[in-house]
């Protein structure tokens, strides 16, 4: 009886202390799972990709549809009308330094409409038309504060007036609030559709969707140069930046910032959050498909250096900071490597090393990008003084 008391508690104490082992993350490189990442070159009839003719007409679209089907969503193209309107400006804000415009941009379908408050600072000490970063803000209102009372080093648009950038940005809960029961209530209105389907369009999607709106807007504002437009974004805003970017080819450059899960770190590597953590934590910001792949990491048919070969051959800079495990550093520079063989087809050769980088030393001169901040998860100025870094070297090329 004792004894069979005995083993009762050891197995007992042997099988919770598995069930905690799945759902704790794994921080320890040594148990890494072996993985075999799916192939970015191969086509899904085996044809190899060698030329980006066949990159662009063949594997891209394909890969393209993969992430649109397995976890992101589609992206609803069609929309009735979008309006402008200016509803305020200064062209002396900063001390005159900066051209203020806060335009609304509302987008109809089907009788419903959505709004975007899209804020944007133009350098006036540059020439016309300026390039610019937008950023997807993901944090507070006031972070992109266009009164300037609150300067943050989330958006510090004063430096990057200074270096000659415009500053745009809108939140994110203008295209889907953050949160599982209210995140329909945004552009979801307008594509009901959407939400009944398997692949369809959820928060992160939504933000993305924005991001691209903000984009028709520039396609006829005079003071920005549309083809010098960095997308930007933080953490989810980073895995909905890098998603914009790699949908929408109009971005010319793409910032994911300590994106992490599902954004640039790859999911084979199962270290810091993985798949069923981030469906059960945030269950609106990916399809119902991404769903089957909880715990199932090996059976996604793409992993996120795929994602990363979509945006080329437009320059891709992507961060981490040293305590922030949960989002993998490791795992997303081997995911910017891993791309690298698409930015060879456009014969662009990438200057990362074989080696993740020291901490705080930045990738510069690359179309992928790269540095690990010294710190925690957040995006401060030391990111954006190298994000500007990577903007001008793309920007200002000769011949550019
Ligand atoms: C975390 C989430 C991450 C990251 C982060 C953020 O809770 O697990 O994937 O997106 O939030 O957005 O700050």
């Amino acid at each position: 009886m004792r004894a069979s008391l005995i083993s009762f508690i050891f197995f007992i104490t042997i099988f919770s202390v598995k069930a905690q082992d799945q759902n704790e993350p794994n921080y320890d490189e040594t148990k890494v799972p072996k993985y075999t990442l799916p192939k970015a070159l191969k086509t899904q009839a085996g044809k190899q990709v060698t030329n980006k003719n066949q990159w662009e007409k063949t594997r891209r679209p394909e890969i393209l549809r993969l992430f649109e089907d397995n976890i992101y969503g589609q992206l609803p193209k069609d929309y009735d009308s979008i309006r402008y309107t200016l509803s305020n400006e200064n062209a002396k804000a900063m001390n005159g330094k900066a051209h203020l415009k806060e335009v609304l941009i509302e987008v109809f379908r089907l009788n419903k409409s959505v709004k975007i408050n899209l804020v944007l600072f133009i350098p006036n000490n540059a020439p016309k038309p300026a390039s610019a970063f937008l950023l997807i803000n993901n944090r507070a209102k006031d972070q992109t504060d266009p009164t300037r009372i609150v300067k943050s080093d989330f958006w510090p648009t004063e430096e990057a007036i200074e270096a000659g950038y415009a500053m745009a940005a809108f939140h994110n809960a203008d295209l889907a609030p953050d949160d599982p029961k209210l995140f329909m209530n945004g552009v979801l209105q307008l594509y009901p559709e959407q939400l009944s389907a398997d692949n369809g369009m959820r928060a992160i999607g939504a933000w993305a969707w924005g991001a691209s709106r903000v984009m028709d807007y520039f396609q006829q504002e005079p003071l920005i140069d549309k083809d010098k437009v960095a997308i930007a974004g933080h953490s989810r805003g980073g895995k909905a930046s890098l998603w914009t970017a790699a949908q929408d080819q109009r971005f010319a450059l793409c910032i994911t910032n300590c994106s992490g899960s599902t954004g640039a770190k790859l999911a084979r590597r199962e270290f810091g959050e993985r798949i069923r953590r981030i469906n059960t934590s945030f269950p609106h910001w990916f399809n119902t498909n991404y769903k089957k792949f909880n715990d199932k990491e090996s059976l996604l048919p793409v992993d996120q250096h795929m994602l990363i070969g979509l945006v080329a051959p437009r320059p891709v800079y992507a961060t981490n900071a040293t305590e922030d495990l949960w989002a993998d550093p490791k795992g997303t520079f081997l995911a910017l490597k891993n791309a690298e063989e698409v930015y060879n087809l456009y014969r662009l050769k990438s200057a990362l090393g074989t080696q993740l980088p020291a901490p705080n030393s930045a990738v510069i001169q690359s179309p992928l990008g790269y540095h690990n901040r010294i710190g925690v998860h957040n995006m401060t100025g030391f990111d954006w003084a190298n994000f500007i870094r990577f903007a001008d070297h793309h920007f200002k090329k000769p011949g550019k």
